[in-house]
């Protein structure tokens, strides 16, 4: 389809518009940059880095593989009394939460396509221990990874975050009530329908191995959006047994990597886990998934800004989903840094 179209999102009942005519060329060139950017593997002034003291005067311990502590600036406090009004106009709830801060890993220098098999494996274990201590408290657990200075994250040391709350935020409402519709209508989870019909198109899939694939999806936003999931029907990162971490371990490193090497950068995103709510309800109808929002669109530096039309009307975008995927394809799986290295190493050999 090479009109303007609009695309249905049917994990958020929301649409997008496609406007592939735009794109004259499907790929315009890239901005190469300097790979060796000269991080430290220990900062002094890193409030990250082992060792050192934080803003609240707290000082981490010597880690040596991850280190999760609360975050001295929560954004949600655990114990404040229950309060709100009907208001119609000015409604308000309080909120129960926490906001933990994840280390990825001692090294202040690594981003996590650059790391081990095993230290993947580690940060995973992590991310499941955070959500089955926090889900047995809250009913949202959101684990992320806010990736770049271009995305509002100063500090370079491998870190995520996990927030959890009381109340389901406005994502988790509408992927909730999406998937429960989808499943009444169909009688089957919308994302395993949807994984279904990707594996036997292979259009917008990336990678893949026995446990997990990587999509562009059909409704991406942003240029280079991917969607994360299992070839089983799990709902809970808790499911996840240690074959398929293993597997989830291996196919983020190659995942990573790719995005590294579409601009020769750390490739900035905001990453996230979309775990089934811990409450009662049954949620056979929800598959764990994770989305990954890129900003970037022809170089290191030039972003997609989401303004106008976007903030005003509805998300557009240029690229097709499936020209990003081709994109993302073709790139080599080796990390760049590490063919540099490798490529050094060849030539001094020679
Ligand atoms: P981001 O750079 O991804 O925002 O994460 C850093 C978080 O670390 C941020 O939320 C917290 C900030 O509140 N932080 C501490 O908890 N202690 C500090 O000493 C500095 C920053
Ligand atoms: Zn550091």
């Amino acid at each position: 389809m090479n009109n303007p179209h609009r695309r249905y999102n049917p994990l958020t009942g929301e649409w997008v518009l496609v406007s592939p005519h735009r794109t004259k060329r499907p790929w315009q060139g890239r901005e190469e940059r300097a790979t060796d950017d000269g991080i430290p593997s220990y900062d002094p002034s890193c409030y990250l880095c082992p060792g050192n003291e934080r803003a609240n005067k707290q000082k981490n311990p010597h880690y040596t593989s991850t280190y999760v502590f609360t975050n001295d600036f929560a954004a949600l406090f655990p114990d404040i009394p229950k309060q709100s009004n009907n208001d119609s106009l000015l409604r308000f709830e309080t909120i129960k939460g926490t906001c933990r801060v994840l280390c990825f890993s001692p090294r202040h220098d690594l981003t996590l396509p650059e790391m081990e098999i095993q230290e993947i494996i580690d940060v995973i274990k992590m991310w499941i221990e955070q959500y089955i201590d926090l889900g047995s408290m809250y009913r949202w657990v959101q684990i992320f990874e806010n990736k770049g200075e271009i995305m509002g994250c100063s500090n370079p040391h491998p870190h995520g975050q996990v927030w959890a709350v009381d109340e389901l935020p406005n994502e988790a409402v509408k992927e909730k009530r999406q998937q429960q519709e989808y499943y009444r209508n169909y009688r089957i989870p919308l994302l395993s329908a949807y994984r279904d019909m990707e594996l036997e198109k292979r259009v917008r899939v990336l990678l893949e191995n026995d446990h997990w694939l990587v999509v562009v999806p059909y409704w991406a936003i942003w240029p280079f959006e991917t969607l994360l999931l299992p070839r089983m029907n799990v709902q809970r990162l808790s499911d996840l047994h240690d074959e398929m971490i293993h597997a989830l371990a291996e196919i983020l490193k190659r995942h990573l990597s790719k995005y590294d090497n579409v601009f020769n950068v750390p490739f900035p995103y905001t990453m996230g886990w979309h775990n089934a709510p811990c409450d009662e309800n049954n949620y056979r109808y929800w598959i764990l998934h994770a989305h990954f929002y890129p900003p970037l669109l022809r170089s290191a530096t030039i972003k997609k800004f989401m303004v106008g039309y976007e903030m005003l009307s509805e998300s557009q975008r240029d690229i097709t989903p499936e020209q990003a995927a081709e994109i993302l394809r073709e790139e080599s799986e080796i990390h760049y840094k590490r063919k540099s290295y490798d490529d050094e190493c060849i030539r001094k050999k020679y």
